[in-house]
């Protein structure tokens, strides 16, 4: 049965797609459309066509699962039904809502004609799968919506507003009301107009690179820091540069070759196996089908600090009532007014509106009585790291909350269930690792302790998505996935530093790999200080000699680096003298160490410790471990995270290259057997 079906209204033709969930444009849908669009040229009693979709939303694109198979070049391949759509005799019209992405916009910009509901957003997001539009869209967008408009779609992927579109003529109409009818009578309205308005025939759009060419350079200049090290941006604007340059036969050639390019590179790969591996992670293994969520209507969060006020400003955004207490009234007040300046902040990148600021912030009631918290349906514990704490929180917590209410720790390393024990509700207890910023970060880790209840698991990734998170769930091991991860890497820097490496040289090869920042320039972001025992007259290792002469990082204006006014780092002297008097005591001749030492020592470890995650069963599947990184510490997207990264590297030679670092690993080093008998078997560690 196709998932298209072609019905008339009078003298017009509706092709319906009913390809659920998101209309994508598998082979099915494609011949279907074809087979519509022959049916109308060959009829005379049909003057007008209607294209529209049933369902979540217009075709959402290709379809991305068809990607690597023979499906999605057989004919009539997507290039092929766009221009069998435009050069239909009679006048197509797409009526869109839900979201005309990437080859659904690019079935809408071969359309004559297209109208939308103002509810529904328009775009190509194929950059973010490591591609670009291959359905003529790179050449079709420009002539359509004018090209800057179409380089700002296509090189960031970000969808706009049906008023957007409208107002840059990517729309015809806006429609309010029912869609289909309004089409239909949209349809019958242009019957009769001729010449057929072809978008790939269209020039006037294209004057506006010609008298400035610079306009591409100018913006390859304006986003370079946001596409440092992706391949697919570039190739979009080249694409749209073109456009703007060639006939359109000779533009959709270029744009073919690119597209080809782009799609054989690992690039592509990593970032379409990353579509797929966020999806992923929504789902909890071992959970009775239909378990169903609790009802979290109000929440209350325990600190008002930089976590506490991060955390709770995701609920307050997403409508839900936040109740936040802190033991004095001066913290209380301190960490209140935080978030109302963050909201600020956000309102005056015009990403706010004040009266939204004043919604979110009028749902916030703060307090210093632990007992406010007996209504709420949810309560995060946001305080101390410090196992005594928590356990005396969630004693009291146990007495004061309604039954039923989700009790949840923001610890970032601590024993789950050692926390659960200390209450009498161990099956009402989950860890939500919250990374920092917590209103910004994307990642939330769900600690499932052993007790956890299922129903408590679904509610917490429910939740997620609500607050716009990207939940992954993590069993309780020490620092869960993240964190664990990150001890090695941290461990192994400081070690390089002793042997003679740099934090500058270090931090360049992980810049230079595509991290956000180096191991040292995050410790500075983040605080040196954070878990430093205090005393400055105990000095066991280099941070504690930074910190006990106050370099505690950026906030102090100093830490592994010098920084200006303007926080811009610079090597510092005085801790290269620290370092080498470290290196003297410990009588460490310093040698000369290679970026590639650096790379196994540090990049290695991880995924050797990601591998051993695995093995323990403290992360669900591999891909998980990929999205924990590139949304929680900035991984580069496109290499796909550390797992299918490891693929890509090779994991004979990543196996090799720990055993030769294992002398420098020390003893306490241990090479996954999963890893090792992975690269053995010639098998995928990301699959596992
Ligand atoms: N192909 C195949 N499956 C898709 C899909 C797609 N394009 N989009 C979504 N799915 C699946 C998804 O894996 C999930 O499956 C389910 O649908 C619901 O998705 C030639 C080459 C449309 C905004 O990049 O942005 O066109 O987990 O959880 O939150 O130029 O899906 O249920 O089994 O995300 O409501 C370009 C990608 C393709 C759009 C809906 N298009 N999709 O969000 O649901 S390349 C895209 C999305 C292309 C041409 C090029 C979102 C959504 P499961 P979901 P949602």
């Amino acid at each position: 049965m196709s998932p298209i079906t072609t019905t008339r209204h009078g003298d017009v033709l509706i092709i319906t797609s009913n390809n659920p969930p998101v209309n994508a444009l598998g082979h099915a849908v494609r011949e279907g459309i074809v087979k519509g669009i022959e049916e109308a040229d060959r009829d005379d009693a049909v003057k007008a066509v209607v294209i529209i979709a049933e369902g979540q939303t217009f075709f959402a694109g290709a379809d991305i699962s068809e990607f690597g198979t023979p499906k999605s070049f057989e004919y009539p391949a997507l290039p092929q039904v766009v221009d069998i759509i435009e050069n239909c005799t009679k006048p197509v019209v797409a009526a869109i809502h839900g979201t005309a992405f990437g080859g659904g916009l690019e079935v809408a910009l071969a359309s004559h004609y297209r109208v939308a509901v103002p509810s529904a957003k328009l775009g190509v997001p194929e950059v973010k799968l490591g591609l670009l539009p291959g359905a003529g869209g790179t050449q079709r967008l420009p002539r359509v919506a004018g090209v800057k408009k179409a380089l700002e779609m296509a090189a960031t992927g970000n969808p706009i507003g049906a008023k957007e579109a409208y107002e840059c003529g990517l729309l015809d109409k806006l429609i309010e009301g029912d869609l289909l009818q309004h089409a239909v009578a949209f349809a019958e309205d242009v019957k009769d107009a001729r010449p057929l308005p072809r978008s790939s025939e269209r020039d006037e759009k294209l004057a506006e690179a010609r008298d400035n060419p610079a306009l591409f350079d100018e913006f390859r200049a304006a986003n370079a820091r946001k596409f440092r090290g992706f391949d697919a941006p570039e190739y979009n604007i080249r694409a749209i540069q073109t456009a703007a340059e060639k006939p359109y036969a000779e533009g959709v050639l270029e744009e073919r070759k690119l597209f080809l390019e782009l799609m054989s590179g690992t690039q592509a790969r990593a970032q379409q196996y990353f579509f797929f591996a966020e999806r992923k992670a929504s789902k909890i293994d071992g959970v009775p089908e239909g378990t169903r969520p609790r009802d979290i209507r109000k929440v209350g969060v325990i600190g008002a600090g930089t976590m506490g006020g991060g955390i709770s400003m995701n609920f307050l955004s997403a409508g839900i009532p936040v109740t936040i207490v802190e033991m004095q009234q001066e913290a209380l007040d301190r960490g209140t007014g935080v978030m109302l300046k963050n909201y600020q902040a956000t309102a005056s990148k015009g990403k706010m509106t004040a009266e939204q600021v004043g919604q979110a912030m009028g749902l916030l009631t703060p307090t210093l009585k632990l007992e406010d918290l007996a209504d709420c349906d949810l309560i995060i514990e946001a305080v101390f790291e410090n196992m005594e704490v928590k356990k005396d929180i969630f004693g009291k917590l146990d007495k004061i909350a309604k039954p039923g209410a989700i009790l949840a720790s923001n610890t970032s390393y601590l024993n789950i269930d050692e926390i659960a024990a200390a209450t009498s509700r161990p099956q009402d207890v989950v860890g939500l690792h919250f990374f920092s910023p917590a209103n910004v970060m994307k990642l939330l880790e769900v600690v499932r302790g052993a007790k956890t209840a299922p129903d408590v698991l679904v509610t917490a990734m429910q939740l997620a998505k609500k607050i716009r998170k990207v939940a992954v769930v993590a069993g309780v091991c020490y620092g869960f996935i993240g964190n664990r991860m990150l001890i090695p890497r941290q461990v192994e820097a400081t070690k390089l530093l002793l042997e003679g490496a740099t934090p500058a040289q270090i931090d360049k090869v992980h810049v230079d790999f595509g991290m956000p920042m180096g191991p040292f320039q995050m410790a500075d972001l983040a605080g040196v200080d954070i878990g430093w025992h205090r005393d400055p007259s105990r000095i066991e290792n280099i941070r504690d000699a930074l910190c006990a002469v106050d370099r505690w990082g950026q906030k102090k204006g100093a830490g592994f680096y010098d920084y200006d006014e303007k926080r811009r780092p610079s090597p510092s002297p005085k801790v290269q003298e620290i370092i080498e008097d470290f290196r003297a005591k410990a009588g460490v001749q310093p040698r000369e160490i290679s970026d590639q030492e650096i790379i196994e020592r540090t990049l290695y470890t991880m995924v050797n410790e990601g591998a051993l995650i695995l093995e323990g069963g403290f992360a669900q599947r591999a891909s998980d471990i990929d999205v924990v990184w590139v949304y929680g510490y900035g991984w580069p997207v496109y290499r796909g995270g550390p797992m299918f990264w490891a693929d890509t590297e090779g994991l004979p030679r990543i196996v090799e290259g720990l055993k030769r670092q294992q002398g420098r690993l020390g003893p306490d080093f241990k090479l996954s057997k999963l890893l090792a008998d992975k690269a053995e078997a010639g098998e995928k560690i990301s699959k596992a």
